[in-house]
């Protein structure tokens, strides 16, 4: 396993289209395993591939309090979704900031597992939202495209700032329970 170096907004990487897995073979399963490390390590809930530069429909996530309830959803869809709500995000690509964004609650989505097998399963709350989340990042979109401009660009600033100073991005008081 090996831990990878997460992108960060405003990253233009994380603005590609990213194409379904075709093969389903020993690399992917390595993909996988090295995205969970660090989802870990970072205390993450959810990563998508191409926030570790790796351009497939891969994503995993885990929202249980133990840490050991990994999901991995590759090239995911979403069937139905119901019932609008706000959800206050963050994400690992944008360490340090959380806005409110308009989601789902309730959303059916179909996905394959690493051996290829596909899968259907309904989620609500937290796992919903997540996974809603991820398959963003799958089409090149940041839940900070859903907010004004005008803070988006100011969360880009303080971002690059602190990156070129070198500093270790905070990783304290994430506002949803993992
Ligand atoms: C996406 O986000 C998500 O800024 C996953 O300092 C977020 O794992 C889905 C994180 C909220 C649904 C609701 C962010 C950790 C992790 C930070 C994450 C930070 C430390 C974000
Ligand atoms: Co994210």
């Amino acid at each position: 396993m090996a831990k990878l170096k997460i992108l960060h907004f405003p990253d233009s990487r994380l603005r590609q289209k990213c194409p379904k897995v075709e093969v389903f073979d020993t690399n992917l399963e390595k993909v996988v395993e090295d995205m969970l490390e660090t989802m870990y390590a970072e205390n993450g809930i959810g990563l998508a591939a191409i926030q570790v530069n790796i351009i497939k429909r891969i994503i995993v996530i885990d929202i249980s309090p133990d840490r050991n309830e990994p999901l991995i959803l590759i090239n995911p869809e979403i069937q139905d979704k119901k019932n609008e709500i706000e959800f206050e995000e963050g994400c690992l690509s944008v360490p340090g900031f959380y806005e409110k964004v308009n989601r789902y609650n309730n959303i059916t989505f179909k996905a394959q597992l690493p051996n290829g097998e596909f899968y259907t399963r309904d989620v609500d709350g937290l796992l919903a939202v997540c996974v809603q989340h991820e398959i963003d990042h799958l089409n090149g979109k940041l839940f900070v495209d859903y907010i004004s401009s005008l803070k988006r660009d100011r969360i880009a600033k303080k971002i690059q700032k602190l990156e070129a100073e070198g500093k270790k991005f905070e990783r304290k008081n994430v506002p949803y329970s993992i």
